[in-house]
This record gives C-alpha cells, structure tokens and sequence, in this order.
C-alpha cells in the first residue's frame, strides 16, 4: 500500500482506511467466516445471472488484488470500472495503466468517458461510464463509501460489497455483503465462479433466492462474537 501510494495507484486516505480493515480483520481472526463464504457463493451467483456486471475498482483495490480483478474479469465477462473518490485524472491513468500492465483489455470510467451521473453522490465517485456503472445491473464494489453503495442500490442495481466492517454503511446497505479481506475475498470468488459455472440458471437464481444478507450480516457478528469468546477463555 506505501509503494501504490509513492506511485500514485492508492491515495494516503487510503492507508487510513487500509488499517481501519486491518483491525476489523484482526477480530475477525484474519480469515474468511463461514458467512463470508455463503456471501461469496450468492456473489457468485448474482454475477453468473446478471446481463451486464460489472467491477468497480478503486486505488487500494487496484494496489492490493489488482492481477485477480484482471483475471476476475475474464472469468467473469464483467468489465472493470475505474472508479475514485478522491479522483484525478492523473491517478486514473496511472491506475488504468497499470491494470492493462497486469493484463487487462479494456477499461471503463477513465476520464472523460465518466460522463454519467449517479443521483445522491456528493462525491467526485458520482461520475460513472454510461457503458459500465451506468447500463449495470450488477456491480462489485469492494472498499466503498456508504453513500455511493446506497445511491446505486437506489438506482436499481444489485450491489455486492466487499468490506472488512460489517457495521459500516456499505455493508449495512449492500445486496450481497462480502464481509472479508478483499485479498482472500477476490480469489475465494474466482474459485466459485470457476466451480459454479457448470450450474444451470436455475440452479444460480435459486442460490440467488435463498441468500438473506441481514441475517449472513448477524451470523457475520455471531462468527466476531465467538472468536472474541475464545480469547477470553485463553
Ligand atoms: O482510491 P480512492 O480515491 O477511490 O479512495 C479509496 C478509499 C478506500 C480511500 C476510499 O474509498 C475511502 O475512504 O473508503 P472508506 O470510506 O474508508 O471505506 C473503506 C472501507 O473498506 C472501510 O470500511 C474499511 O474497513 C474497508 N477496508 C479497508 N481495507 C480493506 C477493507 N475491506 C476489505 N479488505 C481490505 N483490505
């Protein structure tokens, strides 16, 4: 995360916001919950069935699992969006330079072709791509702020968030809440798609049609609980 920052990828908000994960990772045990896993399956699902899913990525998305959002990508048929809060032109071409460095074909959101605009954003992240965000009907968006993640769940779009607090507004408002560290949770959803990709459409609506996110988010808290008892008892 330094070295992104010292090259323009990440922002140093970013390395704030990389030790906020950090701690909640740490009472999470550093690995991935057996809620998280049932989160990455219906994500899984979701992106198997959408029309037009797409991936949105930021600095420190790009800075810690940017090769397995390229390879998400391809396995995925979903494009991948640049898309910042703290947006400089400057920064998405570095960002959009190095994914292509790391294999990536096209990319969307870069410059002026955020043209579009999200309703309810004040931030400079309400500009999105009218062939990405914009025509989505789902959208991954890992390390997010909360008013981005409820304005695209308001404009319809099924929202699979990524973010190591569960208790943050993202989390509390996505349709899919994928509560792990973004470099376990991006592989761990390679594998599914991979796995799942045999599945016929109904088996993947029917996974879709049984994932309750306010209750995985509970069993999420469960699964902190539990760990946390578990020191008490060392
Ligand atoms: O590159 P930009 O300009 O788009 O800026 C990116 C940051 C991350 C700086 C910006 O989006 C931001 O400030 O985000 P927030 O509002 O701090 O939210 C980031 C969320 O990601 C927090 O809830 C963190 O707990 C969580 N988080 C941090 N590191 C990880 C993480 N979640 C999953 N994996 C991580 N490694």
């Amino acid at each position: 995360m330094v070295k992104a920052v010292s090259d323009g990828i990440a922002v140093p908000q970013g390395l704030i916001a990389h030790g906020r994960g950090e701690a909640f990772d740490y009472i999470l045990g550093e690995r991935t919950s057996r809620a998280a896993s049932t989160a990455i399956t219906a994500a899984a699902a979701s992106i198997l069935t959408a029309d037009r899913p797409v991936l949105s990525v930021n600095g420190n998305t790009a800075a810690l699992v940017g090769k397995e959002m390229v390879a998400l990508s391809r396995i995925a048929f979903a494009p991948i969006e640049v898309n910042l809060f703290h947006r400089t032109l400057r920064r998405e071409l570095a960002i959009g330079r190095y994914l292509s460095r790391l294999g990536a074909r096209s990319l969307l959101g870069i410059g002026d072709s955020a043209s579009q605009t999200v309703r309810g954003i004040a931030s400079s992240r309400r500009m999105v791509d009218p062939a990405g965000i914009g025509l989505a009907d789902v959208v991954l968006i890992p390390l997010e702020d909360g008013d981005r993640a409820e304005a695209l769940k308001r404009a319809g779009k099924t929202v699979i968030s990524i973010d190591l607090n569960p208790l943050s507004r993202t989390s509390q408002t996505a349709s899919i809440s994928i509560v792990d560290n973004v470099i376990r949770a991006v592989p761990a959803l390679i594998m599914a798609i991979q796995k799942m990709k045999q599945l016929s459409n109904q088996s993947l609506e029917r996974i879709g049609r049984g994932f309750d996110n306010e209750k995985n988010l509970r069993k999420t808290i469960e699964e902190i609980v539990v760990y946390l008892r578990g020191w008490m008892k060392k």
